[in-house]
């Protein structure tokens, strides 16, 4: 469905004068404020085609009605979200689920929603039913010659589907590893696997990144054959300069330090990009920001200073992408909530005073420190954000307005109640 427009200026109309006093408030203290509102508004974070329904766990799944059926009806959804915060411009597509029957008229509806193709991402972590050879023990890892062959087909069939897409990157993550000691040969696994992605490598364009994701655990959980950032920096500096390590948050051991991971990664040029969700325990796939905001802006006051440091462009030069999916929420208020805690948290990240931190480390003057990064983080920038999509042409509060119009009801009536958006 389209927003009518109006709705969007209509209830502007309503929150301006509140919004104006509270903007006015903080801008006041905030030098460059306009510098700040165009980064905002230049960042651009892609919403995953399978965060667009009910995850489920592997106990259950508790469908919220209204998830788009088909390809076409998940474009439109992330419209949707990107017309209410013009910060969602770009949508992150996974095969075989979201194969485009037509590409260029897939294309053309993106076009129409202001869309671009993110990065894809390729699946050989389930079977498909005319799949040949299974994935239960491994894809690229597998002691299978024939087995690992179609999984580097497949990477390649996806960066096809991708190239007709007008998408730059391919996201691979692998479910490989072992369930039991003894299951695998490490050294085994570690060179099928980067024999079949130096395969894979051979056949971007130049102009592609593949970023190769890793994940501590799950669904493996004694060995995972990309298990930490060491390992996804090690397949990612044999293939060579195209291919990246993607940091998800949920995909570390509790109490990572995952900001200092991110620091050291953009520092060597081999931080690529970004899943974001929050979590408690391990991989839950939370909304973003929703457990532990501290740790998100201190995640992004090392990419804002490392990405300065080398003069990167912060809305292009990584890819910026959410991955979450679960149960009991709404999933599209669900995402209007994740871009706005990353928009809070990047905006959090700017006001940092990098000249006094700079100071305050070089005197060794920790307790000086702690007060740099905690006077902006307690800093209320929501209006700050806002304003970025009032000048955007956004609603001032996307998520009131999803409400208000009764959106989730709408795409109900529209596409039924028990639709299902992921392929899992
Ligand atoms: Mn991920």
């Amino acid at each position: 469905m389209i927003l009518d427009k109006n709705k969007i200026q209509e209830l502007n109309g309503k929150l301006l004068s509140q919004h104006e006093r509270q903007f006015k408030f903080v801008a006041e203290t905030i030098p460059n404020i306009q510098d700040t509102i165009q980064k905002l508004k230049d960042f651009q974070i892609a919403i995953p085609s399978w965060a667009l329904g009910t995850g489920g766990t592997r106990f259950g799944r508790f469908g919220g009605g209204g998830e788009p059926r088909t390809l076409e009806e998940k474009i439109e959804d992330v419209g949707l979200l990107h017309q209410l915060n013009r910060s969602s411009g770009a949508i992150s597509l996974h095969i075989p689920w979201d194969i485009p029957q037509n590409a260029k008229d897939i294309k053309a509806l993106a076009d129409q929603f202001q869309l671009r193709f993110d990065a894809v991402n390729s699946n050989t972590f389930q079977d498909q039913p005319d799949q040949k050879h299974s994935y239960k023990f491994g894809s690229l890892q597998h002691v299978d010659k024939a087995t690992r062959q179609q999984a580097i087909d497949h990477n390649i069939e996806v960066i096809k589907h991708g190239i007709e897409l007008g998408s730059d990157s391919l996201t691979v993550w692998l479910a490989d590893g072992s369930c039991f000691p003894g299951q695998l040969n490490f050294r085994t696994a570690f060179e099928n696997t980067l024999q079949g992605l130096k395969e894979i490598y051979k056949a971007l364009p130049d102009n592609w990144k593949m970023f190769v994701e890793y994940k501590a655990f799950e669904p493996n959980f004694y060995s995972m054959t990309v298990g930490d950032w060491g390992q996804s920096y090690l397949y990612s500096s044999k293939l060579g300069e195209k291919a990246y390590t993607l940091v998800d948050l949920g995909h570390h051991l509790p109490n990572a330090n995952i900001q200092q991971i991110v620091a050291l990664l953009l520092n060597e040029k081999k931080l690529g990009g970004f899943h974001f969700n929050d979590s408690k325990y391990g991989d839950d796939d939370l909304t973003v920001g929703s457990i532990d905001p501290y740790q998100l802006f201190l995640i992004f006051n090392e990419l804002v200073e490392g990405m300065d440091a080398r003069k990167m462009n912060h809305a292009k030069d990584l890819g910026w992408m959410i991955d979450a999916s679960h149960n009991v929420k709404d999933p599209l208020e669900d995402l209007l909530q994740s871009v706005e805690a990353i928009k809070i948290a990047y905006t959090q990240a700017l006001l940092v005073d990098t000249k006094a931190l700079v100071a305050a480390q070089q005197n060794n003057d920790v307790a000086k420190a702690q007060e740099i990064l905690q006077q902006a983080y307690r800093t209320d920038v929501r209006s700050i954000v806002a304003e970025a999509r009032l000048q955007s042409g956004a609603a001032l509060q996307p998520l009131q307005l999803f409400r208000n119009e009764k959106i989730r009801e709408q795409l109900i009536k529209e596409r039924g109640l028990r639709t299902m958006a992921t392929g899992l």
